[in-house]
């Protein structure tokens, strides 16, 4: 990493944690006109910001307040990245249904991963936050989706992924749609007992992900392949 995007990502990460949305953006907006990789602002930057505000709440000095300040900044930063992501699909990779499941408001991450994904060139049916079990599905039907993508923040609600994936099945669309699941208390093995088809540790990694899930469901071809 250069220096000058050294620079820029600490002053990214500060202006998170110091709670400072306004300045978050601007500085976002100043490391893209400098042309860092987004890449490196989303993981470095949002991604260890965030961490470190989750170390303030345990250690007792940041309360509810002050984390949804820290989501205000991160969400300005995703605002400023967002037009340089957009990519112009006219046959997307494939189709994906994303939200945070039920009982859980935490939707940064999950906004993160869909930006990406749309930048890579699926095609995304964001539901939200607190998403009901059987929206997923609703929405998987409407659009004829290849994917559905879930994400959870909380130990208490990463279950829900569970009900959603009998839901699929109840619904008799289970060997036409693949899961896809991540949020920071989900792991590759949760995901494997729950049934999911495939897991992210982030929204880099989400993309590979979903490319290779799409592939696995249309004998290695992409939806844009056809
Ligand atoms: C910001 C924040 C909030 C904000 C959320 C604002 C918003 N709009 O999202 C608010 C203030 C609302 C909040 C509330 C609460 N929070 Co909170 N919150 C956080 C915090 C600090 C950051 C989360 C975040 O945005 N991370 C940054 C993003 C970029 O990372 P990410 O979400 O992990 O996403 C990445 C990957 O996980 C992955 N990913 C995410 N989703 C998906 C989906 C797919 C399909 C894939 C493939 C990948 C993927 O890719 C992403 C990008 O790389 C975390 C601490 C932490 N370090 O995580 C606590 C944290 C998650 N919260 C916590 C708690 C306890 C709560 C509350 C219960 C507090 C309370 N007493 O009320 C409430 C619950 C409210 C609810 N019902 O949901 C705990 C959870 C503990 C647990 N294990 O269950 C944490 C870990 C804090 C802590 N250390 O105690 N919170």
């Amino acid at each position: 990493m250069s220096s000058c995007a050294e620079e820029l990502i600490k002053e990214l990460k500060e202006a998170i944690v110091n709670l400072d949305p306004d300045k978050a953006r601007e500085v976002a907006e100043k490391a893209l006109k400098q042309g860092i990789d987004i890449k490196l602002l989303i993981n470095e930057g949002i991604g260890k910001a965030m961490q470190r505000v989750g170390e303030l709440y345990e250690q007792g000095e940041y309360f509810l307040p002050e984390l949804l300040l820290a989501g205000e900044a991160a969400t300005e930063v995703l605002k400023a990245l967002e037009p340089k992501l957009k990519a112009e699909v006219i046959k997307p990779k494939g189709v994906i249904v994303i939200g945070t499941v039920e009982g859980d408001l935490h939707d940064i991450g999950k906004n993160l991963v869909a930006m990406v994904l749309r930048a890579n060139g699926f095609e995304v049916h964001d539901l939200g936050r607190d998403v009901p079990v059987k929206e997923f599905v609703k929405k998987a039907i409407e659009v004829d989706a290849d994917i559905v993508a879930m994400s959870a923040l909380l130990t208490t609600t990463m279950i829900k992924m569970r009900d959603v994936i009998e839901e699929l099945k109840k619904a008799g669309i289970r060997d036409k749609v693949k899961v896809l699941v991540g949020g920071a208390p989900v792991t590759a093995d949760f995901a494997r007992e729950i049934g999911a088809d495939g897991y992210a540790e982030d929204a880099i990694e989400a993309v590979r992900v979903a490319e290779e899930l799409v592939r696995a469901k249309y004998g290695g071809k992409l939806r844009s392949e056809f």
